[in-house]
Formats: structure tokens, C-alpha cells, sequence
């Protein structure tokens, strides 16, 4: 989602690219010397002007416009930094590569009025100090925006668009391996902001529609009293995500967790993200007491077939539109 944004480069960095591309520009021999000079001035003006705003132009079109992203990602942006700097470093940069135009404009068209060699060198002078003060005075921008970078890019590629099965329960009930059996081995692993746990992510096709399946440890896993305020609003972000939550209670004992300390995180977890909840008993190929409708053993085919099919009906009642157009 955010890895396409490119690296922010520091203003000096930015100064060193337009000025010695710039420094290089000669032109072939003229029959007048003020001519050649001419031209040479102006192709250095339009050098830099090329480098510094095609530069900024690509960082205005490959940072997110906060109101176009997904709620989700904006919930964990809002957690990341500040969006009201975000947005006021953007328009800075904007602002700038204006200005850094019409600039280059206004010096141009003084150039070619011009026929002193000596008022020329003049001109380009004062104008690379304009551009260099303009450049500078991005810094503060651009180093936020490089800040801003790196954390996006730490936010875990979710996709939005898919019907999505969120996997809550305590520790230890079986929680990975479930996703393991239903999707195979390709699980993807991302780290998730503000808790020192990753998320992750398998697919499977039923009926030819893509499920998503995002297994939650450390965060979906633990009573409330025991997360911190981050944790708590990164939890909520998940809500965003348009979908069921599937509930896994083990009743073998084998997680450690009574059935009863499993019932009051699954209250929790259901006041919390507010969605449809599947209740699922895993490790059913263990003897215990079935207390689910729906029950599970990673190493039982027919369980797992008919755990797929309930999954899609869900699906089919629930949200409609997400399979309808696939
Ligand atoms: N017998 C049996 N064991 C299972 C089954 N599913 C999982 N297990 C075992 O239960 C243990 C915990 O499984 P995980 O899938 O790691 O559980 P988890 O919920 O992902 O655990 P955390 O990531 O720590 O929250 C492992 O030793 C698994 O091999 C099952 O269907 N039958
Ligand atoms: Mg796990």
C-alpha cells in the first residue's frame, strides 16, 4: 500500500542534484559569445527548475491524500503522526515547486532581454540564491515527510477490498494453524503498529472468491485492562476492515485459558470491533466437551471443507456485495 513512495531527499541533497547537472551545461560554439552565454543561463535556469519540481511533483502524487485512503489505514496514520502536518508539508512542497515556476519564468524572460554577458552572469546569480533559499526553506517539510515514510511503510499491506475473516482468540487455541490449513503455507507476515507483535495474512478461494483470513497474536488476544492506549486505538483500526470475526475457544485446556476466561475476551472482542462473530471449537480431534456448533481440527479435512462452506454463506448473508462482483 505504501511501499511505492520514494525516499525523501534532504533540501541539500536536492540543491547538490539541480546544481550539478546544471554546472554542466555547455553550449556548442555560437557566433555571438553574449548568444551562447544566453542560452546557456537559461538552459541551466530550466535544468534546475526540472529537476527540483519534477522532484517535488513526484513526492505530491506518491504520498497518500489522507481523505482518498482506506479508513483502516487512516485510523493508524492518525496513529503514526500528525495529518494536519502531513497535509501542511505537502502543501509546502507544492507551494514551493510554484514558485521555484514562475521564478524560472520571470528569469527567463528578463534573460532574453538582456545583452550584457556581464548582466546575465547577474541574473543567474540572483536566481540560483532565490531557488536555493526556496529549496532550503523545504527542509523542515521534507524531513517530516521523511519521518512520515518510514512509519507508513511499517503498516501492514491489508487489502481492503475483499471480504475479510478477522481470527481472535486467546493464545495457544490454535489460531495460526487453522489459517495454515485453510490457506496453505503462503502466510504473510507484517509487522503491526504499536504492539510488539505481527499480523497475518493468508488467502484462500472458495467458489471462486477470495477470502482473506488475518490472524491477529498479541492483539486480539488479551483482555483490555492489559493493552495500552496505543494498542487500544490500533486495535480498533481493525474495525474498518469490512468483515466477520471467526472466534476460536479451545476447550481441550491444552491453551492453558478456562472456557470462561475465553467467553470474556469474546465479549470484549465483540463490543470492541462490533461485527458478526462465527464461535468455533478447535482441536476437536482431542477429546473434550463440545460446546460449539461449528468445530474444528486442523488435521480433519471434511472439518476444515465444512468450516470453507460456512465461511462463504456467511458471506452470502452478511455482505452480499463483497461477493457479488468479484
Ligand atoms: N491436536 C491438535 N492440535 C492443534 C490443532 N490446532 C492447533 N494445535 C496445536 O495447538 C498449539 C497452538 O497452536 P497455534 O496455531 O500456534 O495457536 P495460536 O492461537 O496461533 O497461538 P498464538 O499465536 O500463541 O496466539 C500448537 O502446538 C498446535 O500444533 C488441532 O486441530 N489439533
Ligand atoms: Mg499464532
Amino acid at each position: 500500500m505504501f511501499t511505492r513512495i520514494p525516499t525523501v531527499l534532504r533540501s541539500q541533497e536536492i540543491l547538490d542534484k539541480c546544481f550539478s547537472k546544471a554546472s554542466k551545461i555547455e553550449e556548442p560554439y555560437f557566433p555571438n559569445k553574449a548568444d551562447k552565454v544566453r542560452k546557456e543561463v537559461i538552459d541551466r535556469i530550466s535544468t534546475i527548475e526540472g529537476i527540483a519540481c519534477s522532484y517535488f511533483k513526484k513526492l505530491i502524487k506518491k504520498f497518500p491524500t489522507i481523505e482518498k485512503i482506506h479508513p483502516f489505514y487512516e485510523d493508524l496514520v492518525d496513529l503514526l503522526f500528525d495529518v494536519d502536518e502531513y497535509k501542511k508539508s505537502l502543501g509546502k512542497i507544492q507551494w514551493i515547486s510554484e514558485k521555484i515556476e514562475s521564478l524560472s519564468t520571470y528569469y527567463i524572460k528578463r534573460l532574453k532581454q538582456e545583452s550584457e554577458i556581464y548582466h546575465m552572469n547577474k541574473i543567474m546569480k540572483e536566481y540560483y540564491g532565490r531557488v536555493s533559499s526556496l529549496i532550503n526553506d523545504a527542509s523542515d517539510a521534507l524531513l517530516f515527510l521523511g519521518n512520515c515514510r518510514d512509519s507508513m511503510r511499517k503498516i501492514p499491506e491489508v487489502d481492503t477490498e475483499i471480504p475479510t475473516f478477522i481470527v481472535a482468540g486467546m493464545p495457544n487455541v490454535g489460531k495460526s494453524s487453522l489459517i495454515v490449513a485453510l490457506t496453505g503455507n503462503e502466510v504473510k507476515v507484517a509487522p503491526y503498529p504499536f504492539t510488539t507483535q505481527s499480523i497475518h495474512i493468508g488467502y484462500l478461494t472458495v467458489n471462486n472468491r477470495k477470502i482473506q483470513l488475518i490472524d491477529t497474536p498479541g492483539i486480539l488476544d488479551r483482555p483490555a485492562e492489559e493493552r495500552n492506549e496505543m494498542e487500544k486505538k490500533a486495535l480498533l483500526a481493525l474495525k474498518d476492515i469490512a468483515g466477520s470475526v471467526l472466534f476460536i475457544f479451545d476447550g481441550t485446556g491444552q491453551s492453558g485459558y478456562s472456557y470462561n476466561s475465553q467467553e470474556r475476551l469474546f465479549s470484549e472482542i465483540s463490543e470492541i470491533l462490533r461485527k458478526p462473530i462465527i464461535r468455533l471449537q478447535s482441536k476437536i480431534d482431542i477429546e473434550q466437551e463440545v460446546r460449539e456448533d461449528i468445530t474444528v481440527s486442523v488435521g480433519m479435512e471434511e472439518t476444515l471443507d465444512n468450516l470453507k462452506k460456512i465461511l462463504y454463506e456467511k458471506l452470502q448473508r452478511d455482505m452480499p456485495w463483497s461477493i457479488g462482483n468479484q
